[in-house]
């Protein structure tokens, strides 16, 4: 659908819509997140965590996964067939790196992007590796926020993924401080590497004391706990969903 074009009308939300205040800002007015399942979606935590972290006003909008209706729905909000897409002032935005830009635009003061010009590039950088690899990882262990499996064998090309993840994150803490990968403030790069964390947990991945804090520290962050907590209470449990998604 192109950009422009205007959608007709959508059946009522599935789920009762959620609605986070944040910190008001002039860029608030009529903000909406569609996303699907909050246990399997790690693209709709990451688009969901840059929107609280930006301090957007928005309501959520939760298309089921297993519904026949959801395709075309997601289909009426987002070209791509994709969750997540922010819809905002009459815009519409999906892809997640795409959404984390418009915000870091319209929400500045919320530092989805380092100040600094190296650090911003740094900070792009790692996002750019995160929404274009890590394949195996993505694959071999999928989000799964109610299950846990002690001691996952993971395969060699998974290991290679989290070995470089790991590398990332260690630059990154000594670089800039910590205790998130771009210093004192959560950025951009914290959300697209929240579900990484819950992986790691999930399938008891074994880390160094610097990156298991730094899991810790990701995990215990309110917004965090809050949408773990909603996806332990979602209803759906489907099978072909254990796999990435
Ligand atoms: N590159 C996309 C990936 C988004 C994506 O893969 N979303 C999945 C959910 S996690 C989806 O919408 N799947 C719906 C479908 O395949 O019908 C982004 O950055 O937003």
């Amino acid at each position: 659908m192109a950009e422009t074009a205007k959608a007709p009308a959508r059946p009522a939300p599935k789920a009762p819509a959620a609605t986070h205040a944040g910190k008001p800002s002039a860029a608030q007015a009529g903000a909406t997140l569609t996303i699907t399942s909050k246990n399997y979606s790690s693209w709709s935590l990451r688009g969901w965590l840059l929107a609280r972290f930006a301090g957007l006003d928005f309501e959520e909008h939760v298309l089921p996964p297993d519904d026949p209706s959801t395709r075309a729905e997601i289909l009426l909000l987002s070209s791509s067939i994709l969750v997540p897409c922010l819809t905002h002032n009459g815009i519409r935005v999906w892809d997640t790196l795409a959404i984390g830009e418009y915000l870091h635009e319209v929400c500045p003061e919320a530092g989805l992007l380092p100040a600094d010009v190296k650090a911003r590039a740094h900070c792009r950088a790692i996002c750019g590796e995160m929404h274009s690899g890590f394949s195996a990882l993505r694959s071999a262990l999928p989000m799964n926020l109610r299950s846990h499996f002690p001691g996952f064998k993971v395969w060699s090309r998974a290991q290679a993924d989290i070995d470089r993840i790991v590398a990332i994150w260690h630059d990154c803490l000594a670089t800039y401080g910590g205790p998130y990968l771009f210093g004192a403030r959560r950025t951009m790069a914290d959300a697209m590497y929240a579900p990484v964390c819950t992986r790691f947990a999930t399938y008891d991945v074994k880390l160094d004391p610097v990156c298991q804090a730094y899991c810790e520290r990701m995990l215990g962050q309110p917004e965090m706990k809050a949408w773990i907590k909603a996806a332990k209470a979602e209803p759906i449990d489907i099978d072909e969903l254990d796999v990435e998604f």
